[in-house]
């Protein structure tokens, strides 16, 4: 039987995507159910082609449903993802309350969807948009040559601090175009652009090295998620990472600078290869002919794309790399959507 599908966040940022990708990629579902707040509920929003309620979140939504999505903060999940489990749900968390869960599998289905069935808590977890917009790639080339250790620096898009992150960018952006002195003069963009939104910093004609929370050691939130989340994904739990995240006045797609090294020799045209025949992956690297992947190029696209591989100059064992996703899609709503599918077919036959 088709399973019945519950999506908890349906008018979010994130939400709004999971609609478009629900409504292309091939339909695995038989009821699609959407959940959000009691402030949106009795919206109507267009999935599949047909105009569907919003209802408000409470248990009896969950009654009858088979998986349940969760594309809302931290807090609400942790409230209500046992909630839709209690009722018989298998939920699929896009928040970072689970993702350390022991309990809890950490699944990006191109690299580890044989964990989806460990799921003592009847819940699977969704990656932070960062570690899913490089993990794709670095999994097919640990399968090809071992990973040792991984030093990243992140280029980070204004969505991934939600619609108030895109909404401060443009309005950034606006105030700035005004006068083109600007960016002359030690903080003249700052007085010029006001409002910082959730950024610590101006974005606007700005790059800001801090994404997330302070935590210990001087570490910021998104750089710890970037080391823990890869290391559970990779099944690697010593793995050495080392993450510097930057925030960039780019609207959606994050990207991200790698320094891969490997148990063994590596070869750049190997890696293309490697990386080419990698479901999910595209390898976009002619820089001659000015062929790269940018953010502007691949917003709204699907894959990991990846470009300027080159082995390292001073170790025939490393690679440095530039990959870019959209950290809406594969980020966020697609990977989720992905693993809800891997969940989907545990009913076919059923
Ligand atoms: C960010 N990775 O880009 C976060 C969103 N989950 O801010």
């Amino acid at each position: 039987r088709r399973p019945t599908l519950a999506v908890v966040g349906a008018t979010g940022a994130v939400g709004t995507v999971m609609l478009d990708i629900l409504s292309t990629r091939e339909d695995v579902w038989g009821e699609i159910r959407l959940v959000a707040s009691p402030r949106s509920a009795g919206k109507r929003l267009t999935v599949r082609g047909e105009e569907v309620e919003v209802q408000a979140l409470a248990p009896e939504v969950f009654d009858g449903v088979d998986v349940a999505m969760f594309d809302v903060p931290d807090e609400v999940s942790k409230q209500w993802a046992p909630v839709a489990v209690e009722r018989g749900a298998v939920a699929v968390d896009n928040s970072g309350a689970y993702r350390m869960d022991p309990d809890v599998p950490l699944v990006v289905p191109e690299v580890n969807a044989d964990q989806t069935r460990n799921r003592p808590r009847g819940i699977v977890s969704n990656p932070n948009c960062t570690t899913l917009s490089m993990i794709v790639a670095m999994g097919a080339l640990h399968r090809a040559y071992g990973l040792s250790s991984l030093v990243v620096a992140s280029y980070q898009a204004a969505s991934g601090s939600g619609q108030e992150g895109i909404d401060t960018l443009h309005d950034q952006i606006e105030k700035a175009a005004t006068d083109r002195t600007l960016g002359s003069r030690a903080g003249d963009v700052r007085a010029a652009v006001g409002d910082q939104g959730p950024f610590p910093a101006p974005l606007a004609l700005n790059v800001v090295p801090f994404a997330g929370s302070l935590k210990e050691d001087g570490y910021a939130s998104e750089e710890l998620k970037v080391r823990n989340e890869s290391r559970k994904i990779l099944g690697m739990p010593d793995l050495p990472v080392a993450a510097t995240c930057v925030r960039v006045p780019v609207v959606t797609t994050h990207s991200l600078v790698v320094h891969a090294s490997f148990d063994s020799e590596v070869d750049a045209d190997r890696a293309r290869e490697v990386l080419s025949s990698a479901p999910g992956v595209v390898v976009q690297d002619d820089p001659a002919a000015g062929e790269f992947p940018t953010p502007a190029d691949v917003v709204g696209t699907d894959p990991t794309w990846v470009g300027r591989i080159r082995r390292s100059l001073d170790d025939p064992a490393s690679l440095e790399l530039f990959m870019c996703g959209d950290n809406l899609r594969k980020g966020a709503a697609l990977n989720t959507a992905q693993i809800a599918e891997v969940v989907a077919a545990e009913f076919a036959g059923s």
